[in-house]
């Protein structure tokens, strides 16, 4: 069984969930509506970041196979492109369903590779739902404009046109919920795509393109292929055949992709790092100021590019907060994410924990370790990539933990003298993706909204999180091109047609 591969499975099996019960631990891409086999044969293997135990072995996919994906989308463009956008909602809302009705299994195989705790890998399940709900719903909204000509009898409006086949290269922390978000606007609009996952969580966006398989999407509109992006991203940036290009992840990738995606004449739409200040105004409510900063730093083990890790609180309540933040921090539980009680899982692999440790060792030389950074003792957890969350005191914003973004469950804390410091504080960073402030005095909170340097602001509440039908998308180095998700969505995956329209 363990070398039969998934083809072979599905050809035997008679349901959809069936299917997924029996699956072999080898999965195959999806190319052209098929599972196949990666052409050199070779396999990576997905390992859980907890015990290292083997979830699954997925193709290390080669050059050709890349081709193959980005062929089979060009040629299933012009029928998709025909098709009307009321049939493409509906293999949407059909792969909604699909998510939904199997969301405590998606849910737990996506926290046995990301390693974040399996409330959140069911939630983002139902996320990665609630998104294709959305942009099937759009099928139903106006799309393009008419405006009034200078002439009486001239008619002009605008179409929103497909751009073709598209490609996403997407990260392992929101491993089906960010393939989601850039798939399901990418198809509504009308294009095809080739989706490169994240090779560390590749099971959870075999569930995604398992989903739309079994909701009867046509052959070639999505095609999937595992393995390095090294090898396949060179074909995706470089192919004439692929009209865009929507990136999640580093922005040393990031910006590569830019340099690579533009010589070709590709739009690119790139999502990137952060470094996100929560600032703790003095007349905030403190507990649940503390119940915020614990949230936006250390849910997810800290991976999120929405995660907060820079902490500005005024002098007034200062050692207030600090020493509440520390206590409750000490009572959070580490562990197997598969466990109802753990609040936090291991990094999502032995090269991120490394990361965390170092730059926890970077800090140390520069701030004050007031709790954690350390890897802890517990025997369950000596195999899995767990760090405990650190809180450094910090007197300037020019230490490395301050500046550089680490991915990982570390937060820094800096003592304010009032707002204007706050904020000058909180803009003191390359990055501007999202930002939240802690206060009742709705003016400081307007004003905050005006003066920081983000493309997200909370106001009481965690830096991150995501609602399918807004905006998402930063500012500075955080992102660049069009906003991802909600109506915006349409801005990177259409280009605009304008008609004039005459009588003769
Ligand atoms: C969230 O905060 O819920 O990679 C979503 C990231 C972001 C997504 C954050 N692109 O962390």
């Amino acid at each position: 069984m363990a070398n039969q591969s998934y083809k072979d499975q599905l050809n035997q099996s008679s349901d959809g969930q069936s299917q997924l019960q029996d699956r072999t631990t080898r999965y195959q891409n999806y190319i052209n509506g098929q599972w196949l086999e990666s052409s050199a044969g070779q396999y990576g293997q997905n390992r859980s970041p907890h015990n290292g135990e083997l979830l699954g072995e997925f193709p290390a996919s080669t050059a050709e196979d890349a081709k193959e994906s980005i062929k089979a989308a060009k040629e299933a463009f012009p029928q998709w492109k025909k098709t009307s956008i009321q049939q493409r909602a509906v293999y949407l809302s059909k792969a909604a369903e699909i998510l939904k009705s199997r969301a405590h299994e998606i849910g737990r195989d996506l926290s046995s590779e990301e390693g974040k705790t399996i409330a959140e890998g069911i939630g983002e399940t139902m996320r990665a739902a609630s998104i294709l709900e959305f942009y099937a719903g759009e099928a139903r909204q106006a799309v393009g404009q008419v405006i009034p000509s200078v002439n009486a009898s001239t008619m002009i409006y605008t179409k929103r046109i497909p751009l073709g086949p598209v490609g996403l290269i997407t990260s392992w922390n929101f491993p089906i919920a960010i393939p989601t978000w850039k798939m399901a606007p990418a198809l509504i609009y009308g294009n095809t795509v080739v989706i490169k996952p994240a090779d560390l969580t590749p099971k959870s966006v075999y569930h995604l393109v398992n989903a739309l398989h079994e909701a009867g999407l046509p052959k070639g509109v999505v095609n999937c292929v595992f393995g390095r992006g090294s090898i396949i991203g060179p074909e995706l940036l470089q192919s004439p055949d692929i009209k865009a290009i929507s990136f999640t992840g580093s922005n040393q990738v990031g910006e590569t992709i830019k340099e690579q995606a533009i010589k070709t004449g590709k739009k690119v739409q790139l999502e990137m790092g952060g470094k996100n200040p929560l600032v703790v105004l003095k007349d905030a409510d403190i507990e649940k100021a503390v119940y915020i900063a614990i949230k936006g730093a250390f849910i997810s083990t800290g991976q999120k590019c929405t995660a907060t890790s820079r902490i500005i609180v005024e002098e007034d309540v200062y050692e207030m907060f600090r020493d509440r933040l520390i206590e409750r921090t000490k009572s959070l539980k580490l562990g197997n994410p598969l466990d109802a009680g753990t609040f936090m899982g291991p990094c999502v692999s032995k090269s991120q924990q490394d990361t965390v440790l170092t730059m926890v060792e970077e800090g140390r030389k520069e701030a004050t370790l007031l709790y954690g950074g350390t890897v802890p003792e517990q025997e369950e957890l000596a195999k899995g990539f767990y760090v405990q969350p650190a809180i450094f005191e910090i007197t300037s914003q020019d230490a490395r933990i301050a500046r550089e973004e680490i991915f990982g469950p570390v937060v820094t804390l800096l003592k304010v003298t009032d707002y204007n410091e706050a904020v000058k504080a909180a803009n003191d960073t390359l990055f501007g993706l999202s930002a939240s402030v802690c206060t009742n005095n709705l003016s400081l909170a307007q004003q905050f909204v005006d003066d920081i340097e983000a493309g997200m602001v909370h106001i009481n509440s965690e830096t991150s999180g995501a609602e399918p039908q807004v905006p998402f998308g930063g500012v500075k180095s955080s992102s660049d091109g069009p906003r991802e998700q909600g109506k915006t969505a349409v801005e990177f995956y259409t280009q605009v047609k304008t008609i004039y329209m005459d009588q003769l």
